[in-house]
This record gives structure tokens, sequence and C-alpha cells, in this order.
């Protein structure tokens, strides 16, 4: 049984994984850069190790010194939380030579998801529904022009070792075909070693639909239903909410069953994702298998009860799965917005640097998953997601004036935060009526770029007012008593007015 787990990873993820090895009475084991010495997974951790300079490629990456430190600290299993080393199959590899229990899929599941051709192949081979398109590598430029009249434009061009938008061009007509497919060509070559690329038809306004999987090693299979991950920009996460505003109990059943076959077909174990693009008439197609934990999976955890962290532990220990399929509900509504240390007035420029006041979000409904304090320093090294906020109601609706309350009450001062922009995104009728795909966020840019004037940054101080103008109006009490000049109070209720808060 797992008495000790080393966690391969930084951030919220190591922080998320620890909390349930710690309930599940296990010890942790952290692993940090030079630039993470204060960091909050290695306070939460029972021990901690550093494992090199700031730069990932010298830390968070180096498979030989984190494994050497798996070693001398003596874990029976690592975690490579998402990201990182989470789907690098070497990694898995060198984990089990070492005689410790890799807390994720087999070697040959990390292999075949990764390579987007073999999955694709896998796929049509075990029925489930994929993009039309190409089954090979196209090579012969001269087969290109004919394969994609056969399949016809729009398509897009993908590399097959890419995933995630990575290496992936639009071609809209014949006269773009040549230079998009030298330009994916070579952005594959340099990105991943390898240049395999193939065509798939263009789906226009796709919904991005992914299931959350689960198996353990006895051949019981289920799936924890579906995320709704449309609203993205530049193929980075934005917004996630289940149940989708999309989805119908008979699809949802269809898909599922699908994402089940997907799974069986590489012999999937512990927690997995099956992406799926769904376009306007609910057609749905197999895109990608993501063989992690994903960044979005505590709105799973919040409308299902299951704790998907533990139950990949209970898998990697041998155990069977504690649920069956015909045990799991979804129950209510819940979103997460994803918290980034980043000025979007500025493009989104990420804004590392020193955090002054938090003041997280409580109360009824909500979950924060983050690891920042008050006087840490964001590493410019890093991804600079810094928290995630999940709201949990009975309803939609509900679910999303919760998540309004709890943006409301989040304060993070020192760097800029994605606060207000998905503060905006609650605000956007078609946000709020669950009509959306992925182009969500070019469309609507100019509203979410609008923030309304609210005062909710200036709460605290406007308490402060009010009991300065009490105190005020006791003075000019006593003043008019005594016949001395009146003290001025126009500048505070200008501020007051302006910020539309209190009105006399
Ligand atoms: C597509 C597509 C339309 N048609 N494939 C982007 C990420 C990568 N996993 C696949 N992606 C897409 N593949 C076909 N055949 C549109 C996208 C896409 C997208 C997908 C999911 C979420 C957001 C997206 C934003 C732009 C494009």
């Amino acid at each position: 049984m797992i008495k000790k787990v080393l966690v391969a990873n930084r951030g919220e993820i190591a922080v998320r994984v620890m909390r349930s090895c710690r309930e599940m009475g296990i010890k942790s084991v952290a692993i940090f850069s030079e630039a993470d010495r204060t960091a909050k997974h290695v306070r939460y951790a029972d021990e901690a190790y550093c494992v090199g300079p700031a730069p990932s490629t010298e830390s968070y990456l180096n498979i030989n010194k984190i494994i050497d430190v798996a070693i001398t600290s003596k874990v029976d299993a690592i975690h490579p939380g998402y990201g990182f080393l989470s789907e690098n199959a070497h990694f898995a590899e060198e984990v089990d030579k070492a005689g410790i229990i890799f807390i994720g899929p087999s070697i040959h599941a990390i292999n075949t998801m990764g390579d987007k051709l073999t999955a694709r192949q896998l796929m049509i081979d075990s029925n489930v529904p994929v993009v039309p398109g190409t089954k090979e590598n196209i090579e012969d430029p001269n087969k290109l022009k004919e394969t994609a009249a056969q399949i016809g434009y729009p398509i897009m061009l993908k590399a097959s070792a890419g995933g995630g938008g990575k290496g992936m061009r639009l071609v809209r007509e014949e006269k773009e075909l040549t230079n998009a497919y030298e330009m994916a060509k070579s952005e594959a070559r340099s990105a991943f070693g390898d240049d395999a690329v193939y065509i798939e038809k263009y789906i226009e306004g796709p919904h991005h639909i992914e299931f959350q999987i689960m198996a353990d090693q006895h051949g019981n299979y289920v799936h924890l239903f579906e995320r709704e991950c449309s609203v993205q920009r530049r193929h980075q996460k934005v917004i996630e909410e289940t149940p989708s505003p999309l989805m119908t109990p008979e699809l949802r059943k269809k898909m599922g069953e699908q994402a089940i076959a997907a799974a069986k077909s590489v012999n999937y174990i512990g927690a997995g994702t099956v992406e799926f693009l769904v376009d306007n008439n609910l057609d749905f197609y197999f895109l990608e298998m993501n063989t992690r934990l994903q960044v979005e999976h505590p709105i799973t955890e919040r409308t299902t009860g299951v704790d998907l962290v533990k139950a990949q532990i209970n898998v990697a220990n041998g155990l069977p799965l504690d649920f069956k399929q015909e045990d799991l509900r979804q129950n209510g509504h819940a979103i997460e917005c994803r918290i980034y240390a980043e000025d979007h007035k500025n493009n989104f420029m990420p804004c590392p640097g020193v955090v002054k006041n938090i003041t997280e979000p409580m109360g009824l409904g909500i979950r924060t998953d983050g690891y920042v304090y008050e006087g840490y320093e964001i590493p410019f090294h890093y991804d600079p997601m810094i928290s995630k906020l999940i709201s949990w109601a009975p309803s939609r609706q509900e679910a999303i004036e919760r998540m309004k309350r709890a943006l409301y009450e989040y304060k993070i001062t020192g760097v800029k935060t994605s606060i207000p922009f998905v503060s905006r995104i609650m605000e956007a009728n078609d946000f709020i009526e669950g009509n959306y795909d992925t182009h969500f966020i070019e469309k609507h840019m100019d509203f979410l770029m609008t923030e309304e004037d609210d005062c909710s940054d200036y709460c605290e101080d406007i308490a402060l007012f009010v009991a300065y103008l009490d105190y005020n109006e006791k003075l000019r009490e006593a003043a008019d008593k005594s016949n001395v000049a009146t003290p001025n109070q126009s500048a505070w209720k200008e501020y007051s007015r302006r910020k539309n808060v209190i009105r006399y």
C-alpha cells in the first residue's frame, strides 16, 4: 500500500494532490526549484527537496534528479500532476524501472494517445467517431492537393505529435494549401522533432466538450460525465462548466459510451479525459485523449462527489473503483474560472510579481484551489495561473450568481489578475444564456475588455469613509455648538458619489 508520495509538480496542483494524500494518511514529498524555496507546496509537504535551478528544464523536468529524490526519500509512488512530466512516457518508464508506482496510465496508453495519428487510427478501428480526414501522414506534396480536395475545404492541417492547438493550420482554399503545409511541417519538426502532418475537415464553430473517465486494474470503466470547455483564448481554457448547456441526456449517454470505448481501446487505467468536438448538428468527433488529471477536474468532483486524486491513488494501489456507473449522478451545476496573474488590457501579458494583499472568497458553494499568499513572489518562470475559483449551486443560473459574488469578494493586490476579465464573462448575455462556442471570447472581446465602473475594489475603503463621516458629523455638531470653523466633507462626498456607493 502506498504510504508516501512524491509530487512531481508545483503550484496549486501540487498542493491539491498533497491535500488528498493528507486525508488518506499518506506522507507527501515536495520537489522544488531554486525559484520555489518559499512556495506553498514546499511548506505543505512533509518533506521537500530542491531539484535544480529555476528553469523547468533543469528542475521540474529533470527526470534523473527527481528519481534520485524519490529513491532517497523512499517514496512508494510519484504523482505527476498536470503539465511538466505528466504525459511523458519516458518518465513513466524510468519511474517504473526504479521500482516506484507511477500514479497514471500505462506507458503504452501515454505513447498511443500522445501520437494523434496513432490515436485516430485506433479510434477508427474501435468505431469511435473521428473528424473526417486522412489516416496517414501526408508525405507526398502531390497527393496533398488531391486529398484536400476530396475532403473538401475548409480543412485543417494538424501535426501528429501536436495537440492542444500546437502545429495546427486552418486552410480555407487551395491557394493557401502548399504554404500552410510547409509551415505546419516545419513547425512540427522544430517543436516535436516529428513532422508528420494529417488533414481533417474543418468544423465551423465547434464546442469543446470532454468526458472524465476513470478505470481500475480489474477492467472496470466509468465516465464521470462531461465538462464544457469552449470558453478559451488561444487554446488556453478560461472557464469550464458542468453540465454543458448544450448537452441532452441522449447525447450524454452516446458520448459517455464512446469515451469509455476510447479508453478501453488502450486498456486505460486511472483518470483520463476524452476530448470531443461537437458541431452545430450535435454530431461529435473524438479529438484527443489526455492521459493525466486535468486542471478543470474540480468541477467534476463537485457535481459527482468523487475525489479524483483519491480515486487515482486507490487505483494505483490495485483497489477496485468503489463506485459503479449507475451510482454516479450529476448533482447541480459547477463552474470554474481560472485566475491568471496577467494584464488583459496589455495583450494578456503575464504579470509575475509580489502579491501584496490577498483575500480569497469563501462561503456556501465556493472552492478555491490556489497557492499564493501575502508577500509571495510569483516567479516568471512558470505558468501564470495562480488559482481556480469553483462555484457550485443547484442550478446553472445560481452557480453564475454565486460565481459573481465570489469574484466580488476576491481581492488580490500587487499583481494584475484576470479577475475583472472573468467577471465580465459572467455578465455577458451569451454566456448567461449558455449560447456560446469556441469563438465566444474573440466574438465578445470588446464587451469583455470594458469594465463597468464598479466599486468592489473600494468597499473596505468605503466602510472607513462611512465611519469617518459619522465622526465628522459629531465634529460638526460640536463645532456648531462652539462656533468654530466647520470641517470640510466635500472631498469624501465627491469620492463616494462618483463611486456610486453612498447617496445622500
Ligand atoms: C479543430 C477545429 C475545427 N475543426 N479540428 C484546437 C485545439 C486542438 N485540440 C484542436 N483544435 C481544434 N481542432 C477541426 N477538424 C477547431 C479547433 C479549435 C478549438 C478546439 C477546441 C477548443 C478551442 C478551439 C479554438 C480554436 C480551434
